[in-house]
């Protein structure tokens, strides 16, 4: 069996992302000069988002305001080709915790402030992704072992709001789920075919029918529950039935509605829609979930509220959390210490995984487990602003998470990580398992 297996180039450089900002690039060489085996090139690009969690591992960008705005990335390149490079070189790949335990010491900081949690995760993603070459198996394989087989229930965010879109839509996203599908590949159809119908309603309505960061619609409307009716209309159109074969989930992102000053969250769309003023305290936007509960199917909301309320998160937990899945994004940053406080004092019951936030694969992993051990659901979940590159989708599996969220079924930035996923099941073929997250809920 082959146990050690070296990492004999890292190499980055500077491509562009969905939204046309820089991003890095790594390529990972590994195994070449060992007896009997070849070396082997991966490639790993790295996500970005725009409602960034103020606790999230640092993205380094270079802020030189003629080049691209400020967000060049050409400095997290140099600490690839340089200290983490020198890092990893001549280590063995197939110990992905070690690589990136060396990652974490190359950098040196709690934060990755140093080295750039853009640089040390894109030679961790392709360090891994290259080991899985060298043995020849698939990427969810090599990261799972040999038993993964549950492919996760798509949160297919099909109308946009918040900061990724230039609407009047306050909160972020919309999400519709297959949870009741058959298959992971019913479930793909059924969603796109409800993402086609919405347009045709928005279009009949004479709404826009341009999309947001995600891919998803981003018309102007009033509140939420506009939105949720054009959901449930675009359901029905499509020959579904809402709470049956499709649920919805949300996320609040609440946050960038966060007002700190005043101590409120601040609905700017819904207020200039209304012509007042709209702002609700942390119970009132309980409140508020519980009123849309009552009226839709919805199944999941995440970041109900700001990432620094954990007395409001218990409440939020307490109240509703017997009934849907409570998701910390902002709140937790894939960050086993902000995770741990969570479990400790019993809020939210599921954690957002975004490798970037963290900056290494092992030690989102390593939050994926201890959510789960703990009873806690994991959502692998893309960025705002991706690439072509769909590692999540294989992480996705490797888990077994059951739940991925990477956008409505459009641009291919998005539909990347979607036709990784039915290619995941094709290769599982009559071993793929589809399951309702849902079903037998843990609280
Ligand atoms: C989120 C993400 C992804 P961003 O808030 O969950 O949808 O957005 O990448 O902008 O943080
Ligand atoms: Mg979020």
């Amino acid at each position: 069996m082959l146990r050690y297996l070296p990492v004999r180039r890292i190499h980055a450089r500077q491509v562009l992302d969905s939204r046309g900002n820089p991003t890095v690039e790594v390529e990972a060489t590994v195994g070449e000069g060992i007896v009997g085996i070849d070396g082997y090139t991966a490639r790993a690009m790295v996500p970005s988002g725009a409602s960034t969690g103020k606790f999230e591992a640092v993205e380094l960008r270079d802020g030189e305001k003629d080049k691209y705005l400020g967000l060049g990335v050409k400095k997290a390149v140099a600490n690839v080709n340089t200290k983490l490079a020198e890092a990893v070189l001549g280590e063995n790949a197939l110990n992905q915790s070690y690589i990136d335990h060396l990652l974490i010491q190359a950098d040196g900081t709690d934060n990755k402030s140093s080295a750039g949690a853009n640089a040390t995760l894109g030679v961790s993603m392709a360090v891994a992704r290259a080991a899985a070459m060298a043995l020849r198996i698939p990427l969810y394989q090599y990261l799972g072992g040999c038993h993964t087989r549950k492919l996760p229930v798509p949160m297919m965010n099909i109308l946009n709001g918040g900061k990724h879109a230039d609407n009047t839509v306050d909160l972020q996203e919309f999400m519709i789920m297959p949870a009741g599908a058959g298959s992971f590949e019913d479930g793909i159809r059924i969603c796109t075919e409800i993402y086609h119908f919405l347009k045709i309603i928005l279009k009949e309505k004479k709404l826009s029918t341009a999309v947001g960061d995600e891919g998803g619609f981003a018309p102007d409307l009033a509140d939420s529950k506009d939105v949720l009716e054009l959901i449930v209309m675009a359901v029905e159109r499509a020959g579904y039935e809402a709470g049956k074969e499709i649920v919805i989930a949300i996320d609040a992102a609440a946050s960038e509605l966060y007002d700190e000053e005043r101590g409120v969250y601040y609905f700017p769309g819904e207020s200039q829609m209304k012509g007042e003023d709209v702002f609700r305290d942390s119970r009132e936007m309980i409140d508020y979930y519980e009123e849309l509960l009552e009226k839709y199917p919805i199944v999941s909301i995440e970041d109900g509220l700001e990432e620094d309320d954990w007395e409001g998160w218990k409440i939020m937990t307490e109240r509703l959390g017997g009934r849907i899945q409570l998701v910390g994004d902002d709140l937790f940053v894939t960050n086993k210490k902000r995770l741990g406080c969570g479990i400790r004092l019993n809020a939210a019951n599921a954690i957002l995984v975004k490798v970037n936030q963290i900056g290494t694969l092992s030690e989102a992993m390593e939050a994926v487990e201890m959510a789960q051990h703990a009873g806690y659901r994991a959502v692998i979940s893309h960025r705002s602003g991706e690439t072509e590159d769909a590692f999540i989708s294989d992480l996705a599996v490797a888990v077994g998470a059951g739940q991925i969220k990477t956008g409505a079924p459009c641009r291919s930035d998005r539909n990347a990580k979607y036709n990784q996923l039915l290619r995941i099941c094709e290769n599982l073929g009559d071993l793929a398992v589809y399951e309702n997250p849902f079903e037998n809920p843990r609280k």
